[in-house]
């Protein structure tokens, strides 16, 4: 069939609502999309455990301690069925880690902002991984099979992440006056950022049209982060925190909250590599990856010693 002729068919097959697998024909430019946007978004899995570990030898008791612990390995093996998700368009996992440690492939602005305090923690799981949720509902239905079925299970497991998150900020809401400071503090740093996790707005996405013509993305970036929003706002109210914008305002015709302007030059100064944390992150993860070495090596060894003896 000619090129044009397979792209129709292709169309077709997913507004039919057939998923494509991994052996199935493709645009070019459909698998280059997906392999961006799943090893970003497994990198920043990854990346995304460094601001949490911050605070595992602080937590303020076992029973935090152990919650953080678990969470910050399920980020690991989100990361770990991301890259496999990612692999099966055919390129290698070791290519894409390149990417990550040389700096080509971005990974989500949000981790680019320092944990301060232990509210900090909470802030990450309510608004954080509550962004990250919410894009990735839309996921579970992407047309490429392997990405949808990944993120079920992530989601599940994020849903849980969100919830504890929550709890901590409500906890430290109603606790002493300096908590509840703690608590609303932690909500006017990371607020902003979490608006921006859901990237450009919709009239600056070069990405958006063509993927939600793939229906690699459901919803756009605008949609998901006004569904962000219209939610979190009334969770803030529910545990009596205020959200850091005065122009927010519930906009009755419309059925959303109205909102202040994203400080877009911020934005685009983390992705370029400049926010507050970019340099520590590339180091904690080019020294994970340099001494993590002899492990690769070590169970390569080990493994063609069994096949050796197997063979
Ligand atoms: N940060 O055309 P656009 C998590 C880039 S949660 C950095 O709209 P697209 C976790 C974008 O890549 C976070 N870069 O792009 C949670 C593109 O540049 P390139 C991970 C961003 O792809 C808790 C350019 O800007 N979630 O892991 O259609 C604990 C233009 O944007 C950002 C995902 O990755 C950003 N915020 O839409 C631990 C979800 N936003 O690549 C871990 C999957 C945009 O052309 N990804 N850019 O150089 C997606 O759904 C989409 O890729 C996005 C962006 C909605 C993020």
């Amino acid at each position: 069939m000619e090129e044009n002729q397979l792209l129709e068919k292709f169309q077709e097959k997913v507004d039919a609502e057939i998923k494509v697998e991994p052996k199935d024909w493709m645009p070019e430019k459909y698998r280059k999309t997906l392999i961006r946007q799943i090893s970003q978004h497994a990198h920043s899995e990854v990346v995304g455990m460094l601001p949490e570990a911050n605070w595992l030898t602080r937590a303020p008791s076992l029973r935090r301690k152990m919650i953080l612990l678990a969470k910050i390995q399920d980020e690991a093996g989100h990361g770990l069925y991301l890259y496999s998700a990612a692999e099966t368009l055919g390129v290698d996992r070791q290519e894409l880690v390149e990417e990550l440690l040389s700096g080509k492939a971005k990974y989500s602005s949000i981790f680019n902002y320092p944990t301060l305090t232990w509210a900090d923690i909470g802030a990450v799981g309510w608004l954080v991984d509550g962004a990250a949720i919410m894009n990735q509902v839309m996921l579970t239905r992407t047309s490429y099979g392997p990405y949808s079925r990944a993120m079920v299970r992530i989601c599940k497991e994020e849903s849980f992440h969100q919830r504890q998150g929550f709890e901590i900020v409500a906890t430290l809401a109603k606790g002493t006056p300096e908590q509840k400071e703690m608590a609303q503090d932690a909500l006017n740093r990371w607020w902003w950022p979490s608006l921006m996790m859901f990237g450009p707005r919709d009239d600056n996405s070069p990405n958006t049209a063509q993927s939600m013509k793939w229906k690699i993305k459901r919803k756009t970036n605008d949609e998901l982060r006004e569904e962000f929003i219209d939610r979190t706002v009334q969770q803030a109210e529910a545990i009596g925190l205020t959200v850091p914008d005065k122009d927010l305002k519930w906009n009755e015709e419309r059925g959303h909250y109205d909102h202040g302007e994203i400080n877009w030059d911020e934005f685009y100064n983390v992705i370029q590599g400049n926010g507050p944390c970019n340099q520590e992150r590339m180091k904690a993860r080019r020294d994970a990856y340099d001494n993590g070495r002899w492990v690769r090596e070590a169970a390569k060894a080990y493994a063609a010693k069994r096949a050796a003896k197997a063979a």
